[in-house]
């Protein structure tokens, strides 16, 4: 079993730690995952993805990001969690096997890392990234309303000190700039487009920046009930679902509704634990059955997108 110096899927590990673990996990299973650099923060760190599959030609692909607020750390837990179950469970056991033989995950393990930085280091609640600009002494961009997705129209702040700021402009951020170039230059084999947040326990689909819903809107509604059904099987955790704008709050440039609008059927925010009691502070003790009862939500996308 593959353990970073440091690392253990059942505690939230830092930066140096995660960064670490992605280049210890790749080197150690050279035949399921390669380790690539997509962009650099603005503080200068490496954005790490990790393409986990048996390498095929032409194969479809899902992409998940975790970490995109800094604070919420079981998003980035999982996507560690997520990978160690990959290579894990794969050849012993069926689904996940025809999974990684069939299709690509595309795993982003922290896309605000300077943001996760600082969360350790300064101030546990910090949201944003940790970019300036000239004219303000406020620090940070949300990342999740950085997207060219009715950018800035609702639900967004163009108060650079506020905590749901917009940016200066669309994609202002390199981290956004990163990842919306990776999406867009993969768009071919991109199926579905998964980003995790928490807390909430919801699983949410475009749009955010209106209300009014998209052309499978009926789809995604019944693969999102099918979804939760599945993943309140192993503890009962009952997430609830529907469009963003009505089920959460009307909030433009979200990721999610971006690489929707770029042709990506089957986009999804997932708020994991709890709903409120620990919030952003979720306990240790909740990092394993979190991140078992989500498995199973991946894996039932992953099945739908494979048979459709
Ligand atoms: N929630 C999301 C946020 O960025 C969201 C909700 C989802 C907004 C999709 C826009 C689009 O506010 C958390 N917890 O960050
Ligand atoms: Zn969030």
């Amino acid at each position: 079993q593959v353990r970073a110096t440091g690392h253990s899927y059942e505690k939230y590990n830092n930066w140096e730690t995660i960064e670490a673990w992605t280049q210890q996990v790749a080197s150690e299973n050279p035949d399921l995952i390669t380790r690539s650099v997509i962009g650099t923060t603005f503080e200068g760190r490496s954005m790490y993805l990790l393409k986990v599959g048996k390498p095929g030609p032409n194969k479809p692909a899902v992409f998940m990001d975790c970490g995109f607020h800094a604070r919420e750390w079981i998003s980035p837990a999982f996507c560690q969690w997520f990978v160690r179950e990959a290579i894990r469970t794969y050849g012993r056991e069926i689904h996940m096997t025809e999974f990684l033989d069939k299709l690509d995950f595309y795993v982003l393990p922290v896309f605000n890392i300077d943001g996760y930085v600082y969360t350790w280091t300064k101030n546990r609640m910090w949201r944003k990234t940790r970019s300036t600009f000239a004219g303000t002494n406020c620090i940070g961009t949300d990342p999740n309303r950085n997207f060219n997705a009715g950018w800035c129209i609702m639900g967004a702040s163009r108060n650079p000190c506020d905590e749901t700021y917009c940016g200066p402009a669309a994609e202002s951020e390199k981290e956004t700039k990163a990842l919306a170039n990776f999406i867009r230059n993969n768009l071919s084999s991109i199926k579905a487009y998964l980003t995790i947040h928490s807390y909430s326990q919801m699983m949410l689909y475009p749009y955010s920046y209106d209300y009014k819903v998209t052309e499978n809107n009926v789809e995604l509604n019944a693969l999102a009930k099918a979804t939760v059904k599945e993943l309140a099987t192993l503890h009962g955790t009952k997430y609830t679902y529907g469009p963003g704008a009505t089920t959460i709050y009307p909030a433009a440039g979200g990721s999610d509704d971006w690489a929707y609008d770029q042709g990506i059927k089957y986009s999804f925010t997932f708020e994991l634990r709890d709903k409120g009691r620990y919030g952003f502070t979720l306990p240790e003790s909740q990092i394993r059955p979190t991140c078992e009862e989500m498995m199973l939500a991946i894996k039932h996308i992953a099945g739908y997108v494979l048979e459709h």
